[in-house]
């Protein structure tokens, strides 16, 4: 009889994991407070447009190893995948969704359960929130039940894969609790396994994400001071990136994702020890505004003007919009009276009406380009025949310069005071 597992959340993460046990030998209930996510997996509808992940779960579905539910069932491995969003005016992390399910979990917990969490989470949220509330079923964390820390580390778009080779970090209460996990993430994943305490394992994931964020901070500030100097700062990296010990990212509209965007706030959320990773942040946060007053500049003396986003997904060729700078860039906009026309060939639903990129440009005063999606970098000036003035910020270096040069299409890139076409 196949260990049962049930996983709570799923979502990018929750879902994908589900698939790959359920596939390598495991029984899993997947457990949703989404009722519309559960009813369309019961029958069979795949709700996340992730590569690789419909056959396994088709399969898994087909053969009875996979089965979406709205209760918690009792089961011999728990794993929380819930979402941990950032409450904005605190920025602090949201965990009630953690706390939902740690409850949910107390309610059928036996001896001899594990308990794995994959969501991110501020450090000390296993010792101090999930830990005891599991104790409250009377079982004693260590020796009774077991509790490990599995944080993820998939990129959408390429998470089926990632999490088959990705190495990953378990921190873990005592050996039992590695070892049982650490089998049961080697039946999918190829990656090696790390052993640690469970507040490094939290630290951990926080602390390769913070390390991101400072590092497109600082290619963004690299932008703004390459446009007070009249050089070009795509050209600048590329230069400096031939060094073999520099790899300096690129500058962009802003941090979107609901990790990168998020993750240093948890990590700094209860320490007075921080400054460089909230000063990374700031300047993050500071790119949609420093990318409108671009806009506003260029349309400055025209009336009722319209404005042309290309890109509203938070990076380039997903469809998750979560945190996407764009929407931000959008909200000034409206704000500031600008008509606004939304295009992105890969997502399906926002709160703004989408249309394809001819409707978009058509009458358009101001073409700015924020997701660097595949489709953008093939763009000529043919495709902006349709605007009434012939303007492009380019946010992402996609403009192919030399296709634009003899054109009477203007195209201002982020961060390059060299080269205004
Ligand atoms: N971005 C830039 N410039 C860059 C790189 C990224 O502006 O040079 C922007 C992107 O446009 C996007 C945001 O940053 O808006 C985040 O994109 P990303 O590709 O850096 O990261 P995510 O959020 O898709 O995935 C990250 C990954 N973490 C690391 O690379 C350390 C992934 O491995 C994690 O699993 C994921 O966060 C997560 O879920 O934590």
């Amino acid at each position: 009889m196949s260990e049962k597992i049930c996983v709570l959340g799923l979502g990018y993460i929750g879902l994908p994991t589900a698939a790959l046990l359920a596939v390598n030998g495991y029984s899993v209930v997947g457990v949703d407070v989404d009722k519309e996510k559960v009813n369309a997996l019961q029958k069979g509808e795949i709700i996340i447009d992730e590569p690789g992940l419909k056959e396994p779960l088709k399969e898994a579905i087909k053969y009875g190893k996979f089965v979406a539910k709205s209760e918690i069932e009792e089961a011999d491995v728990f794993i929380i995948a819930v979402p941990t969003p950032l409450i904005k005016e605190s920025k602090k992390a949201e965990l009630k969704y953690v706390k939902s399910a740690s409850e949910m979990i107390k309610s059928v917990i036996k001896k001899g359960n594990l308990v794995v969490l994959e969501s991110t989470v501020p450090p000390n949220t296993c010792k101090n929130l999930i830990r005891p509330i599991l104790e409250q079923s009377g079982l004693k964390a260590g020796n009774d039940f077991l509790i490990a820390h599995c944080p993820e580390r998939a990129m959408p778009g390429t998470t089926m894969d990632e999490l088959k080779n990705n190495d990953r970090v378990i921190g873990a209460i005592n050996d039992e609790a590695y070892n049982k996990t650490k089998k049961l993430y080697s039946s999918f994943c190829k990656g090696n396994m790390y052993k640690t305490d469970l507040t490094t394992a939290e630290c951990c994931k926080l602390m390769e994400n913070t390390f991101r964020d400072i590092s497109i901070a600082i290619a963004n500030e690299y932008a703004r001071i390459a446009e007070t100097l009249g050089i070009n700062v795509w050209e600048v990296i590329e230069l400096a990136n031939k060094h073999p010990r520099a790899n300096i990212l690129s500058p962009g509209p802003g941090v979107g994702g609901h990790c990168i965007a998020v993750d240093p706030w948890f990590l700094i959320g209860n320490t007075s020890a921080a400054n460089l990773t909230k000063v990374a942040r700031e300047i993050n946060e500071a790119m949609p505004k420093f990318v409108f007053n671009k806009i506003e500049k260029q349309v400055e003396n025209v009336k009722d003007a319209t404005i042309s986003i290309l890109g509203v997904a938070y990076k380039a060729d997903v469809d998750d919009v979560r945190e996407s700078p764009a929407i931000e860039i959008i909200d000034l906009c409206k704000k500031q009276g600008f008509d606004v026309k939304v295009n992105d060939p890969y997502v399906k639903k926002i709160e703004y009406q989408l249309v394809n990129l001819e409707e978009c440009l058509k009458n358009s005063d101001c073409a700015v380009i924020i997701t660097n999606h595949k489709h953008y970098y093939k763009l000529t000036p043919e495709n902006f025949k349709g605007m009434k003035n012939k303007i492009i910020i380019d946010t992402r270096n996609c403009i192919d310069r030399k296709k634009f040069e003899n054109s009477d299409v203007k195209v201002i890139t982020l961060g390059d005071s060299k080269n205004i076409v």
